[in-house]
């Protein structure tokens, strides 16, 4: 495909802080932006100046728009050949994670259009060959980083792993959230919601949390259908060696234990990050009781994940943690060799762009968390899904 026309600019994401849009041949992608990032993620390029409490991303803007006027004019036959032109450019990393997961986003959707075929197929022709929709793993209470109620652990989600469609699994999600803001409005909770449209009410502890979602999957009839799963995040409570966890400062044995009792107690199929992103064995000790994910583990970066392997049974792919969707896509590869299964995740500072629901099904990934079905960012997933899935793609299976 001939590049023929590339525009950037700063625009907003979900939480409001500025942005990278890019525009390559009249298609448009948007950088997602994380709270909770992975020490050796690729790093934003935020111009740290008094505008935007130093956020904003004008030079970033300017390193697509100087990237775009290179490419312009030239024929890249595949994603690959222009993710390499990019990493010349970067040599010195200092374009911004941000610039270049845009820019390759963006590559991505025009060189599918041009040839005739959908984001997702796309996706699918450059990583497994077929496609297949993911299951949700939704999270409907937030906290951590995500939300100031004060629990610590990140997300607690529900997984509608034994739901027979994706729109089955929506039913099952969007019944369940119903469900919980009637259990919070009696108990008099707030039901304003966090950064990833979960609710984030002033509990205590994710036991509760837990319970209450337990709860309204009972009350709507889905609880044989739908797992629990949580994000703990863990790094982002793990302070001068020590988990300062629900108000207690645990040791590593002390949090294993108080996450085997709840692993036990709430028959929980996914727990990622469990433990400080450095801390391999301790991944390794709770693997063997429950499905452990690596996120700041493991970064998409197909290297982390070849070291992590038995330490963990699942992995996230976010395109953004390694700057490229061909290097993202090398992740997955790499994940699946060694029969790690794969959950593609939004971010928490997300947009309206869902590029990252067809590169779910374009990777056949098993699970795909993108937040509460609530809020525009949020929905934007979930309806893309609903589109691919009125093509006639067919559903992940339990
Ligand atoms: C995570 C993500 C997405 P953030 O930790 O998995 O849910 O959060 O984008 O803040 O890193
Ligand atoms: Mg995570």
């Amino acid at each position: 495909m001939i590049i023929t026309k590339t525009k950037a600019r700063q625009v907003l994401d979900s939480r409001g802080n500025p942005t990278v849009e890019v525009e390559i041949n009249g298609f448009t992608a948007i950088a997602p932006s994380g709270a909770s990032t992975g020490l050796l993620e690729v790093k934003e390029l935020r111009d740290e100046r008094k505008s935007f409490g130093g956020k904003s991303v004008y030079k970033a803007v300017e390193n697509a728009l100087r990237a775009g006027f290179l490419a312009e004019g030239k024929n890249f036959p595949s994603l690959d050949s222009f993710d390499r032109f990019l990493k010349e450019l970067n040599e010195k990393k200092t374009l911004g994670g941000n610039t270049t997961i845009a820019l390759s986003m963006a590559f991505c959707k025009a060189y599918a259009s041009n040839q005739g075929v959908s984001l997702s197929e796309f996706i699918a022709h450059n990583s497994f060959g077929a496609q297949r929709l993911p299951c949700p793993a939704a999270n409907l209470i937030n906290g951590g980083m995500h939300a100031d109620n004060g629990l610590s652990v990140q997300e607690h989600m529900v997984l509608p792993l034994k739901t027979k469609s994706f729109s089955e699994a929506v039913q099952c999600v969007v019944e369940t959230r119903m469900e919980l803001k009637k259990m919070l409005e009696k108990k008099k909770l707030s039901t304003l919601v966090g950064d990833e449209g979960g609710f984030a009410p002033k509990i205590k502890t994710t036991r509760e949390a837990l319970s209450l979602i337990q709860k309204s999957l009972e009350k709507t009839g889905w609880e044989d259908k739908a797992f629990l799963g949580l994000d703990c995040a863990a790094s982002s409570f793990y302070k001068k060696g020590k988990y300062v966890f629900q108000g207690k400062k645990l040791s590593k044995d002390g949090l294993l234990k108080e996450l085997l009792k709840l692993a036990k107690e709430f028959n929980l199929k996914y727990v990622e990050d469990p433990f400080f992103e450095k801390d391999f064995s301790a991944y390794k000790e709770l693997n063997q009781e429950t499905m452990v994910v690596g996120d700041d583990l493991t970064v998409t970066n197909s290297e982390l994940i070849e070291k992590a392997v038995g330490s963990i049974s699942g992995v996230i792919i976010k395109p953004n943690q390694i700057g490229y969707v061909s290097d993202a896509i090398k992740a997955g590869k790499t994940a699946r060799k060694n029969n790690i299964t794969l959950t593609t995740s939004h971010r928490s500072g997300d947009s309206e762009d869902s590029f990252i629901s067809d590169f779910a099904t374009g990777v056949k990934a098993e699970l795909f968390k993108l937040g509460a079905p609530c809020r525009g960012e949020r929905t934007s997933k979930y309806n893309e899904l609903l589109r691919i899935e009125e093509r006639g793609t067919p559903y992940f299976h339990y």
